[in-house]
């Protein structure tokens, strides 16, 4: 998977991208990740991207200029399943939109900062709008990271068991059963013996029975949730 990332803070990608998982899925060259700069397409002589809203308001606006420069010059080089804007009022993603996007080869995120972008950049070369959650964020850019980052870790041979991806929360729809390691009694707080059984079944439906009550407790809105 290639994914390309336009943002006018192409620094803030460094950090979160150059550890873990994601920086071994790069190296593994399983996923490939470019972050541009919107500012090298501005033709204007001091590298402004926004201008004042049409009819007044609060904020400036990013303008379309610099911004269809970039989506074109890039569409130019490659072709993407998804031109996605990154933005408040997009649609919330989840885990099966992961699921659905992470199939894709070519993804462009467009990170959006003030009070918006041009109408027509939306309406005219964005594919999908993306929202994290129902909060407003200063810009794009952690959203991108958050997507880039539950994407890749999707990617076959990404996760070093294959099969880790698949038990994690909301992948079947239940948030994931607790977890322990050794010791056995840490300050006379024990293990569930049922896990040192050795009785894989009975284990199993523990497991199940544990997420159920989770998911019960805290998401009950996951039990009756069947969009995508
Ligand atoms: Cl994608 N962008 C911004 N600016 N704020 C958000 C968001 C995106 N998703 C939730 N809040």
């Amino acid at each position: 998977m290639r994914i390309d990332i336009l943002s006018i803070f192409p620094e803030m990608f460094k950090g979160p991208f150059s550890h873990s998982i994601i920086k071994r899925a790069q190296e593994k060259g399983l996923a490939e990740i470019h972050v541009h700069d919107i500012r090298i397409y501005s033709k204007n002589k001091h590298k402004k991207v926004d201008d004042y809203p049409y009819a007044g308001g609060a904020g400036m606006v990013m303008m379309a200029e610099p911004i269809v420069s970039a989506i074109e010059d890039l569409k130019s080089k490659t072709n993407y399943d998804a031109i996605v804007f990154m933005t408040p009022d997009g649609k919330v993603f989840n885990q099966n939109i992961a699921n659905h996007f992470s199939s894709f080869d070519n993804i462009l995120l467009l990170c959006g900062h003030y009070k918006g972008i041009d109408e027509r950049i939306r309406e005219n070369y964005i594919t999908h709008e993306m929202s994290i959650g129902d909060y407003v964020l200063s810009g794009g850019e952690l959203a991108a990271m958050i997507v880039t980052d539950a994407l890749i870790r999707l990617i076959p041979g990404v996760l070093g068991d294959e099969t880790s991806a698949l038990s994690d929360s909301f992948q079947d729809g239940l948030l994931s059963p607790p977890v322990y390691t050794r010791p056995f009694d840490f300050k006379g707080f024990k293990v569930p013996e049922i896990l040192l059984s050795g009785n894989e079944k009975a284990i199993v439906e523990w497991k199940y029975q544990k997420a159920l009550e989770r998911t019960q407790n805290r998401r009950p809105d996951l039990l009756k949730n069947d969009e995508l």
